[in-house]
């Protein structure tokens, strides 16, 4: 969790130094989600992430010095630097792509479970959405394609409250979450977001549950977004005394003083926070000083249709 706080920081202060190109969407405050899910899943399982998904890609595996020269669009980037934070995708990992086309992982998610199954291999799909994503049609057409065929998918819904500027409860119909995905006899469990034991617990008994064979899985975590949707939004749409109230629910404080209840000395505490920052400070510095992708690469791996040209008569 530290490495992704990290992390996350750091690529705010790219943004706010002009060296991201577009935009980024911080996971600050929900990093329990990642942590407590991802590391349950080997590294030739497939994840599934959203334009929030900087958390859940390092969590994989992921390097984080070519996450950040993806954000800053340099060469080396895990997509060459022509993605940027809501593009990253790295195979080498599992990590099939974060999306920022919000839903549309789910039916991704569905097709790479799919794919497994055609070819009977033994991976596992995660597939990582936000509440709003189930307000969308490809959530249904998603999670009742992989319950008719029982398709090996985790689907995590990672419920931080809010659509964009809106509460998500206001825009949602019926219970929510974990009560649609039952609705179609997907087994759904609906956990405390912020504690990351109880997400991993949670994570760790799902994902085994889907390699032996039982179909779908869905779990539904209560976190909160700290920052604003993007590095550059205020979120004047919530009082402040909202936020500074859930920064005392804040996954990586109450992880601590777990540990710290638990005889865990605070100074290898301290030494595992330092370590993280000097990681991802030098992947910002050595981010910094890479050179952009050659001109002559700029249409190199954008699309794979042949040539449009030739084709298109
Ligand atoms: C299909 C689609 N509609 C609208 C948007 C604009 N948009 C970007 S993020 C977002 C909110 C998504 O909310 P949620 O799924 O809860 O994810 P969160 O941002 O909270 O992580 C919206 C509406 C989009 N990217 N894609
Ligand atoms: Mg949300």
């Amino acid at each position: 969790m530290w490495r992704i706080r990290a992390f996350e920081e750091l690529a705010l202060r790219g943004l706010h130094e002009k060296l991201v190109l577009g935009a980024i969407h911080p996971s600050i405050g929900q990093e329990a989600v990642a942590a407590g899910v991802c590391p349950n899943l080997d590294r030739h399982d497939v994840l599934l992430s959203t334009h929030r998904g900087h958390g859940h890609t390092l969590a994989k595996g992921a390097d984080p010095l070519a996450m950040m020269r993806e954000l800053f669009g340099r060469a080396g980037g895990n997509c060459g630097g022509k993605g940027g934070s809501m593009h990253i995708a790295d195979f080498g990992v599992g990590m099939l792509g974060a999306n920022g086309v919000v839903a549309a992982n789910i039916v991704i998610a569905a097709g790479a479970a799919h794919a497994v199954k055609l070819k009977r291999e033994s991976k596992v799909v995660c597939c990582i959405f936000g509440d709003g994503a189930i307000n969308r049609g490809p959530f249904l057409e998603g999670l009742n394609w992989a319950k008719v065929f029982g398709l090996p998918v985790l689907f995590v819904c990672e419920d931080n409250g809010f659509a964009a500027t809106t509460r998500t409860r206001a825009m949602t119909a019926g219970e929510g979450p974990s009560a649609r995905a039952r609705s179609l006899g997907i087994a759904a469990e609906e956990v405390d977001g912020n504690d990351v034991l109880a997400v991993d617990a949670a994570a760790r008994q799902a994902i085994a549950a889907l390699r032996d064979g039982g179909g779908p899985r869905f779990l539904h975590l209560h976190t909160y977004r700290l920052t604003g949707h993007t590095g550059a939004d205020p979120a004047a749409y919530r009082p402040k005394e909202e936020v500074e109230a859930r920064w005392k629910d804040d996954p990586i404080s109450r992880a601590a003083a777990l540990l710290e209840a638990a005889g865990h000395p605070t100074a290898s505490l301290a030494e595992a926070r330092n370590a993280a920052y000097a990681e991802m400070i030098a992947a910002y510095e050595a981010a910094r000083e890479t050179p952009f992708p050659p001109v002559d690469q700029a249409f190199a791996d954008v699309q794979d249709v042949g040539d449009p040209r030739a084709e298109a008569f």
